[in-house]
Formats: structure tokens, C-alpha cells, sequence
């Protein structure tokens, strides 16, 4: 237990010091009386088999998460796997692959010269979980990455961490509404993904999600720094399904839009 919750706390820190400085704010905002629940968290990887999504899981299965639901995005080509643990406070957890041989030879010729780089000690070390980039990345390769598959790019630059951790509504007392929440963030000054509309999901798939627009992090290249997005704050509600349980899986058509946050171009 005491090494699961280090594992988020050290997601959290780096998330909000690295990738997304705004959910403090974000937290500040929808903090009641008691510490805001996370849904879930969602990490990235490429398929490589040093770095692949059983490497990601393989500290949380550790940790006693079980595999659950699997996940294909054909456009995108990406496919996802979430896991869950039987505490139910702890968040669960999607991790995503890019299925790299799909992409053109230059594309998989670059990711694969960046995975080289991946010492194979750090994959022995949960760490690496929110260790950041194992490799050296110039601009314009993230350009040339970001031009083929936006997902491509954003991992390429800011490697391993949690692109977003996930409040949960069905906790909250002051707002039961997903578009409530996104309501508050609007007058706070923050811009909501747009992607397939504002709330994504509705009670007929037992779940509504929304989320923000990646934050502008800078990062540093090895010919400079350039400020590019990082990670955003996604808002989830369940809905119970025919047994009263909450319905703990995943929606593909929502989860292809939540992706886009990342994108640039969309604020
Ligand atoms: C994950 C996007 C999918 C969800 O809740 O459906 C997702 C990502 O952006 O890496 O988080
Ligand atoms: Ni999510």
C-alpha cells in the first residue's frame, strides 16, 4: 500500500512541476472538504518491447492492479489497456501504446533510435514511471514526429509521466454535472477540449468526460528551449450499470477525442 501511493505521489509531482503546472489551480478550484478522488491516470509509451505498455503495467501489476478492458483506436493507431486495483480509492490506470510499425519507415526508424537510448536498468525502477525523456531530441525531429502523429511528438519530448490525472465528480457535492465543472474552469480563466464537443460520453455509455487543453510547458531540446503542450486535467462521471456498481471501463469514441488535448493548434 505505502509503495502504491508513492508511486502517485511521485506521478502527481512530477505531472504538476513538469507537465502541467495548472492543476494545482485546477485542484484548488474543485477541492471540497476532503482530498479530491482520481479517477484515473493516463500514461504513453510506443510499442517497443523495451519500452512497450506491459513494461508501464508491470510496476502496477506489482502493486496488485489487474488487467481489465482493452482499447483500439484504428486512426490514431494506438491501442490501450486499462488496470484496476481492488481498493477502489486508488485510481485506475491507462496506459496507451503507438503502434509504431504502422507509421512510415522514417517515423519508425526515429522512435526506434530514441528507444535505443533507454538504458535497460532504468525499466527495473517503477521511477522511470514519471522519469521524463531517456533520450536526446532535437526541434525539428519533434516537429518531424508531431507531423505524422501529434501522440508521436508529445512522447517523443516529454517521454515517461502522467499526461493527466482525473477528477472524479461522482464525489463532489457542489457539482454533479460534468459541463457544471467545466463551467467553473471556463470563468477560471481555462480552455476546454473541443474535440467531439465539450462533454464526451453520456449516460447511455455510463460515462461523461471532459477535459482541459494541455498546458504550454517549456522544454528543453538539444538545440533549445521551446515551449510546447504538456499535460492537461480531464473531469470524469460514472454512472452505475444494471448490477448498482459504478461502471469502472472505458469509451473508445470518448477516449479518441480526450487524446486530442494534447494537440496543438486547438486554443
Ligand atoms: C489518454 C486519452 C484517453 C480517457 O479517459 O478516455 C483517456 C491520453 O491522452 O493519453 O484518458
Ligand atoms: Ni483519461
Amino acid at each position: 500500500m505505502e509503495r502504491v501511493v508513492q508511486l502517485f505521489d511521485q506521478l502527481w509531482q512530477d505531472y504538476t512541476q513538469r507537465l502541467c503546472p495548472s492543476a494545482a489551480q485546477v485542484q484548488d478550484l474543485l477541492t471540497e472538504d476532503e482530498p479530491l478522488l482520481n479517477d484515473h491516470i493516463a500514461l504513453r509509451t510506443f510499442n517497443l518491447p523495451k519500452v512497450g505498455l506491459d513494461r508501464l503495467a508491470a510496476p502496477f501489476i506489482a502493486m496488485g492492479y489487474k488487467p481489465c478492458g482493452k482499447y483500439h483506436f484504428e486512426a490514431k493507431k494506438l491501442y490501450a489497456e486499462h488496470f484496476e486495483h481492488p481498493n477502489p480509492d486508488l485510481p485506475k490506470v491507462f496506459i496507451s501504446e503507438l503502434l509504431v510499425g504502422q507509421f512510415s519507415s522514417l517515423l519508425q526508424q526515429t522512435v526506434r533510435e530514441l528507444v535505443d537510448q533507454v538504458p535497460e536498468e532504468v525499466m527495473h525502477n517503477p521511477a522511470f514511471l514519471s522519469g521524463g525523456r531517456y533520450w536526446d531530441l532535437d526541434y525539428a525531429t519533434y516537429e518531424l514526429l508531431a507531423a505524422e502523429s501529434e501522440y508521436a511528438g508529445w512522447l517523443a519530448a516529454h517521454g515517461f509521466g502522467a499526461n493527466h490525472f482525473t477528477v472524479s465528480i461522482n464525489q463532489l457535492e457542489q457539482f454533479t454535472e460534468v459541463a457544471e465543472v467545466n463551467h467553473l474552469l471556463r470563468h477560471n480563466g481555462f480552455s476546454i477540449n473541443e474535440s467531439g464537443g465539450e462533454v464526451k460520453g453520456n449516460p447511455e455509455v455510463m460515462l461523461e468526460q471532459s477535459s482541459t487543453i494541455a498546458d504550454k510547458v517549456e522544454v528543453g531540446f538539444t538545440d533549445g528551449v521551446y515551449a510546447i503542450p504538456g499535460g492537461f486535467y480531464e473531469f470524469a462521471k460514472r454512472y452505475p450499470t444494471a448490477d448498482g456498481e459504478l461502471y469502472r471501463g472505458f469509451v473508445e469514441a470518448s477516449a479518441d477525442k480526450i487524446f486530442e488535448s494534447t494537440h496543438s493548434g486547438q486554443d
